[in-house]
């Protein structure tokens, strides 16, 4: 048998991303799949898989051993630590999300230079990069790539700083001694908030919208984190797995970053869409200092024309379609199944 022109490995398979972008990948006959995360995904990921390792993403002999042992062209890093679980343990999500990130750059770029052949690289940022004031929040409207970048928590400065550190293995890596390409194609995707109906997430700041869906579909009081009038950007599950895809598979594309978003909404109008399909839903507000705060720093909105013209992303549903063709077929059929 021929070995697959693609060998993928993805750190972090385990998680919501993990999930849904690992049984995307699976139905390409060119690919081969490695997964590296702390922790057995469990038989739906494990399913798609080649192979899997058990380890930390921070023990370079470990990661280098898998690199180079499936010959990987390709590294999807979804390994991280969120935002409100980064501020419990800031310096253990500096170590995951940054140490964690530079391990797999410098290894990706060494596999490239012994290889003669770049390395793909895709990993997912976030609007946790952006750090707006109360005066630019106030003002809402869509924020651009370079906009408001002083973020306020460990993660969105974790993130924006390993956006940075691609950029440098992408486009500038040894500029005064090194002769050729950059050994890495680096590709970043700034995510908002994202709709999961199948998986809960854990440890966002972002998670009060997927939370009072799983609680709507389960019959279970909801009491929400932030403020009704608190807006940030959205897209659902399958739109980040789609447009990940999208861009890993895209030709050489001119920037490293690029915001995707589907559509913005508050946390009371995410509950008014919902109440139409779940008439019994009981959602209360109990703003919760810090994590309100964090949330209040983020945009409403943001500025996806780059993406929609550099590779063709396209923003697939609004509030009401995401709910009626997606989340609320697919969350009912979870919670009929369990
Ligand atoms: C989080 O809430 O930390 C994440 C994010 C917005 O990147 N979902």
């Amino acid at each position: 048998m021929s070995t697959p022109n693609r060998r993928i490995l993805v750190t972090g398979a385990a998680g919501e991303i993990g999930h849904g972008l690992v049984s995307a990948l699976s139905s390409d006959p060119d690919v081969k799949l490695i997964a590296i995360d702390l922790r057995d995904p469990g038989e739906a990921v494990r399913e798609h898989l080649d192979d899997l390792h058990l380890g930390d993403i921070c023990d370079r002999g470990f990661v280098e051993n898998v690199v180079t042992m499936h010959e990987v062209t390709e590294i999807v890093h979804l390994a991280a630590l969120l935002s409100t679980r980064a501020e419990h343990v800031p310096e253990k999500a500096h170590e995951v999300n940054v140490d964690g990130t530079f391990n797999l750059l410098r290894i990706a770029a060494e596999q490239a230079l012994s290889f003669d052949r770049v390395v793909k690289f895709t990993v997912p940022s976030s609007i946790a990069v952006y750090g707006l004031s109360p005066q630019e929040k106030a003002l809402g409207g869509k924020v651009g790539l370079d906009e408001c970048l002083r973020p306020v928590t460990m993660y969105g400065a974790n993130k924006l700083y390993c956006e940075a550190l691609g950029r440098y293995y992408g486009r500038h890596y040894r500029s005064l001694t090194h002769d050729g390409p950059p050994p890495v194609d680096f590709r970043c995707l700034r995510l908002p908030g994202v709709l999961a109906a199948e998986t809960k997430p854990t440890g966002g700041t972002s998670d009060f919208v997927p939370e009072m869906i799983h609680a709507a579909a389960s019959g279970t009081p909801y009491e929400c984190f932030v403020s009704e009038v608190t807006c940030i950007p959205w897209m659902t599950m399958p739109e980040c797995v789609e447009s990940t895809l999208q861009l890993l598979q895209a030709d050489a594309v001119p920037q490293c970053v690029y915001n995707v978003a589907s559509f913005s909404a508050s946390a009371g109008e995410v509950e008014a869409a919902l109440r139409t399909h779940f008439p019994d839903l009981q959602v209360t507000y109990e703003p919760h200092p810090g994590r309100q705060a964090m949330v209040n720093t983020w945009p409403d909105d943001v500025d996806v024309t780059a993406a929609i013209h550099d590779w063709g992303y396209e923003p697939r549903w609004n509030l009401e379609s995401a709910l009626s063709e997606y989340i609320v077929p697919a969350v009912r059929r979870h919670y009929a199944a369990h």
